[in-house]
């Protein structure tokens, strides 16, 4: 599909989007009760990342139009995915998301223009003269596309190095055209769509630290000068390692008190339970808490696709049913939906018996390791569970204690032995040693499916 062809599409169903955004309101109307509708009570939106290759799937779909008032395309508007060779545009799968979004009357982050990752080997190898009319081309050639479309687009990602040095990123675009290409990039994006708040974003930027001053000063400096800036995003993804930072409402307060929007673009944080649930809630709290924090964007629908794949850092598990971290932020969010709603998936009540099941590594050796995976029933009891764990190619299982396991070429199917009937919220477990045979990866461990 040609850029033009679909430019012309694109502004030719502007009056269907705005019927479709009048239906979902009159919707969040009726029930405050999901993410978006007690976001929206709040001033905020709340969104989502999503991919277009999950849109066919039916939970999916169901739990992405329920809950969320904006969505980002996870990967699709990448430049490798926009302009796999120089000049031509190729827009269907982003084009997937957008006119899902619309259909739905959400809102949708562009994601993102200049960024060192994903980025096709053709940019590499310009000279700086080409690489700069390069950039700014792409930049035309996506925010022209979806020119009035986007609420706001992430237009340089990750420019800043991590660790203490608060120097910016090698890349192309940092080594061949200087610090100036950042500035550059946010002046072209202004004109190729006026409309569209534009952002800088990053991660390990959430608190105070030498990263995020040097984000500070590069903002303070463009408000001084007149650079267009309108917001920016705090990737925040946490885990034990790069946990929710004390100072985070401080830290986006003082770019608020830039002149900035501030977004929370891309959140997940590792864990379950009352814990993660606690995690999300300090989040939501400190959003709300910044009046120029404009909305949050959970970086996935469900664990089960989390990039994170051995986390269960979102808010919905793998069988789409809703998580103590949901409830949480929803109830920080305001929202009138109660934690013990019987109608609400995953609630104790619901009828339907679901699991989660999440994986460490308690003990390593160099030729092998221990892997515990804990079963945690959902909000109603269940009799039996199923789990599964994919290993590395060259892996070998050489003991499994507190279940029965099939096998499938490397995928083990793990049932219970002695142990399947589990009360509501309570957890049991399996563990295997395993022989790494020069592999150190870590297994995959599917969803758990409960009866
Ligand atoms: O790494 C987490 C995020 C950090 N901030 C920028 C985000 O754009 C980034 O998102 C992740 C996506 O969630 C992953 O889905 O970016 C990754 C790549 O940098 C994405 O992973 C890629 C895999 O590396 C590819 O092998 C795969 O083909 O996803 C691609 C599409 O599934």
């Amino acid at each position: 599909m040609t850029m033009t062809v679909r430019r012309l599409t694109r502004a030719a169903t502007a009056g269907l989007v705005a019927a479709a955004a009048l239906t979902a309101a009159a919707h969040s109307a009726e029930a405050a009760d999901t993410l978006g509708s007690a976001a929206a009570g709040q001033g905020r939106y709340f969104g989502t990342a999503v991919a277009a290759n999950h849109l066919g799937e039916a939970d999916y779909a169901a739990t992405l139009d329920r809950e969320f008032s904006s969505v980002t395309p996870e990967n699709e508007m990448k430049w490798d995915a926009t302009e796999p060779s120089r000049g031509t545009f190729s827009f269907g799968s982003a084009d997937r998301i957008v006119d899902h979004a619309q259909s739905q009357g959400m809102d949708v982050r562009g994601h993102t223009l200049v960024w060192h990752s994903q980025l096709p080997s053709w940019v590499g190898s310009l000279g700086a003269s080409d690489l700069r009319t390069a950039m700014n081309d792409h930049i035309n050639g996506l925010m022209g596309h979806y020119k009035g479309e986007i609420h706001s687009w992430d237009v340089v990602n990750e420019a800043f190095q991590d660790g203490g040095s608060g120097a910016r990123r090698s890349s192309p675009f940092q080594d061949k055209l200087g610090n100036g290409f950042i500035e550059e990039a946010f002046r072209t994006a202004r004109a190729a769509d006026p409309a569209a708040k534009l952002c800088y974003n990053d991660y390990n930027t959430d608190g105070v630290n030498a990263k995020s001053n040097a984000v500070y000063d590069m903002v303070k400096d463009f408000k001084s000068r007149g650079v267009p800036i309108d917001c920016v995003g705090f990737q925040s993804h946490f885990n034990s390692n790069s946990p929710v930072p004390s100072d985070y409402r401080q830290n986006l307060q003082r770019f608020a008190d830039l002149g900035v929007d501030v977004q929370i673009t891309e959140l997940d944080i590792e864990g379950s339970g009352s814990a993660q649930a606690a995690d999300y809630t300090k989040v939501v709290e400190a959003c709300l808490a910044v009046s120029r924090c404009t909305g949050m964007t959970v970086w996935g629908v469900t664990d089960k696709y989390s990039w994170r794949s051995s986390g269960t850092p979102l808010l919905f598990d793998g069988n789409y049913s809703e998580k103590p971290a949901y409830d949480a932020v929803l109830s920080a969010l305001g929202g009138s939906g109660d934690p013990g709603d019987p109608d609400d998936p995953g609630d104790p009540g619901d009828g339907t018996p679901s699991c989660t099941a999440t994986y460490t590594r308690t003990a390593d050796w160099s030729s092998g390791y221990n892997g515990q995976v804990t079963i945690t029933a959902g909000g109603e009891p269940i009799s039996s569970w199923t789990a599964t764990v994919t290993l590395p190619a060259q892996q070998s299982v050489s003991a499994l204690w507190n279940g029965t396991p099939t096998w499938s070429g490397n995928v083990m199917t793990v049932r219970p032995s002695w142990n399947g009937t589990l009360a509501a919220g309570a957890s049991t477990g399996f563990g295997f040693t395993v022989a790494k045979n020069g592999s150190d990866a870590a297994p995959v461990i599917g969803t758990c499916t409960a009866s």
